[in-house]
């Protein structure tokens, strides 16, 4: 900024600080610097450390400049990332570039994390209070301040626009979009059933605490986020969680057999209401599906650890057990899940070695955007197809019963083959589910988020200049323009569900550019990931590490449906892949992890 201008930029602002009261209302301090106000009418910019200088943050330092005349934009390296197959099946295969390019994307991705975290939805500045209460989920941009003069600072209209007209006009779906990317039913009730460990929001005190006590992958849904839900759902016996066996298959057992608190309507009978460690996961078979996988692994994994350890006792199996499938979720998560997710031609890997010669803290704190962000209720179908039956969401939820009337292998094989929606782009909530994007606007507002162009500035990314550059299109824009008045007043959650998605994508770059940052710092944060945990001992020896190791979502159904597998996928794969995959007799429910040959090469035709 040259001098002129930065003195009818600051005039500017001191106009806005004098009709404000809080000069920090304005933003004032660019490039991630620090807002103090210093009375009503001046503030100071903490830049330290920020690579910039100057009143507002906004001077580059020498090798700043370099860095930002050379870096490409976000949209330049996705593009390249999801091009050039050719190029990258190369990479792909030279493991020392292979690892260089991976180690670059996990630390530059969980750079922009605050570790340890900052700030709450109560306090907008650093304190013990803040760090230490881990009721709260973090926040990466503080508040709004209660006495700045609009709900976004100084843009913006004084109001809000109404909640549900600015869905019905906005978020409802009109006709079902499919997402262009072929993520799978597989992929949304793995996402549902995943993140629900660690989003707990505590309704009770309000949307800003949480109940999860571990924020992150501690796969309390499965074991449950208390000690007494633990041993009420644990056999007690090698290491196992209590089951029960329906047509010969293994299930969760019920409510009351176990006696923990499960949400369940009235009319669900005794018989059909399961007891898994999460207590909302009755809501929806998808839910269900998942939460009989995993528990048929713990068990799968207390054999094959038993067999190996036939000495150690039940706590030892449970415990060791228990970290194992952390292992294989983070395995999964990483290289099967995000990696449909980003569409990336470079092949991601899961190993923690790549950053054990680096700058990086192994915790995490779960913060509100993140949970906020990860609405993707566009996701949902009109109706959910399993074999020959159609269900609509009435017949859906809390329908437990489909679980075992079609059978696991019956769910995965129909959730893998039905196409899930676009999440950004607008227009793609289903109806029957719109209260819960409604609820979280209304739940941002609450917290006092700051705009959607403040945290593209947040997470590196230049704020959008006009509504149609951010939804790409005009229609949707004129509407946003009416409601919000300026585009920089636009809300964090409606931004991200009406922004344009990158070319044949399921997300704008909002969503990825804030999302993969909490993703990978939460994974590759987790205490498994860190030098003294990382070896095959805290495993249980390197049985368990190998199982940790080739964790894939095709293994883990494969390993636990009997009979032949179905494909499980989280793209709906091409007509020509889809079919059965054919297991050695012994592997339902089997104690040996051994996968045919033929699972293997099918498995990656179809998920490379
Ligand atoms: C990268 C990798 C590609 C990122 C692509 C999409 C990311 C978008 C949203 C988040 C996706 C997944 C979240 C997965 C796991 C959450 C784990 C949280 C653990 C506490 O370019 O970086």
């Amino acid at each position: 900024m040259n001098k002129s201008s930065s003195a009818v930029f600051l005039l500017a602002l001191g106009f806005l600080v004098c009709e404000a009261g809080n000069p920090c209302c304005s933003e004032p301090c660019e490039n991630r610097g620090v807002c103090t106000a210093l009375g009503t009418h001046n503030y100071e910019c903490d830049c330290t450390r920020t690579g910039y200088h100057g009143q507002n943050c906004t001077t580059p330092e020498f090798l700043t400049w370099i860095k930002i005349s050379l870096k490409p934009s976000p949209n330049t390296v996705h593009y390249i990332l999801t091009h050039f197959k050719g190029f990258w099946n190369i990479i792909n295969n030279i493991s020392f570039l292979r690892d260089a390019i991976m180690r670059y994307v996990l630390t530059s991705r969980s750079h922009m994390i605050d570790s340890p975290p900052t700030f709450n939805a109560d306090y907008g500045y650093k304190n013990w209070e803040a760090y230490s209460n881990l009721s709260y989920y973090t926040r990466v941009l503080p508040p709004v301040a209660e006495d700045c003069p609009t709900p976004m600072g100084v843009v913006g209209k004084k109001e809000l626009p109404d909640i549900k007209l600015l869905a019905e006009k906005l978020l409802l779906r009109r006709q079902f979009i499919p997402d262009p990317q072929g993520t799978s039913l597989m992929f949304a009730f793995f996402a549902q059933h995943f993140t629900h460990q660690f989003f707990k929001s505590d309704m009770k005190r309000g949307p800003a605490f949480t109940r999860a006590k571990n924020h992150g992958v501690d796969l309390s849904h499965i074991y449950g986020d208390n000690l007494d839900r633990q041993h009420r759902l644990r056999l007690l016996e090698d290491g196992k969680l209590k089951y029960q066996i329906v047509d010969g298959e293994i299930y969760p057992p019920t409510v009351k057999e176990v006696g923990v608190d499960m949400h369940y309507p009235p009319h669900v009978p005794d018989s059909h209401r399961f007891a898994v460690g999460h207590e909302a996961f009755g809501l929806v078979p998808g839910l269900m599906m998942y939460a009989t996988i995993w528990l048929r692994e713990h068990n799968r994994v207390c054999d094959v650890l038993k067999e190996v350890h036939p000495d150690w006792d039940d706590e030892r199996l449970f415990q060791t057990a228990r970290l194992i499938l952390i292992g294989e979720t983070i395995k999964i998560v990483i290289e099967d899940y995000v990696q449909h997710l980003s569409g990336y031609n470079f092949k991601l890997k899961f190993d923690p070695e790549l950053l054990f010669n680096q700058r990086f803290q192994y915790q995490n704190r779960i913060s509100s955007e993140f949970n906020t962000l990860y609405h993707w209720h566009p996701l949902m179908p009109d109706t959910f197809h399993i074999e020959e039956k159609e269900y609509n969401y009435k017949q859906f939820v809390f329908n437990t019963s489909v679980v075992t009337e079609h059978g696991i292998n019956n769910l995965v094989d129909s959730f893998s083959k039905q196409i899930a929606g676009r999440v950004a782009g607008g227009r793609n909530v289903p109806g029957p589910i719109l209260h819960v994007a409604m609820k979280s606007i209304k739940d941002s507002r609450k917290m006092r988020y700051r705009s959607l162009n403040a945290y593209r500035k947040r997470f590196s990314m230049k704020p959008y200049t006009s509504f149609e550059d951010m939804t790409g299109e005009t229609e949707m824009a004129a509407v946003l323009e009416e409601m919000y008045g300026h585009v920089d007043a636009v809300e964090l959650y409606a931004g991200l569900l009406v922004e344009k998605p990158r070319p044949n994508s399921i997300f704008g770059e909002t969503m990825v550019e804030m999302g993969a940052p909490f993703s990978l710092k939460g994974l590759m944060g987790n205490p498994i990931c860190s030098p003294e945990y990382w070896k095959p001992s805290t495993f249980g020896g390197s049985v368990g590490f190998d199982i940790v190791n080739t964790a894939s979502l095709q293994r883990l159904v494969c390993h636990n449906v009997r009979g032949s597998c179905p494909v499980a996928s989280f793209y709906v794969p091409d007509v020509k892949d889809t079919g059965s995959i054919i297991i050695n007799s012994s592997s339902a429910h089997s104690q040996s992890s051994d996968i045919n040959p033929t699972v293997i090469l099918k498995e990656r035709t179809t998920e490379l």
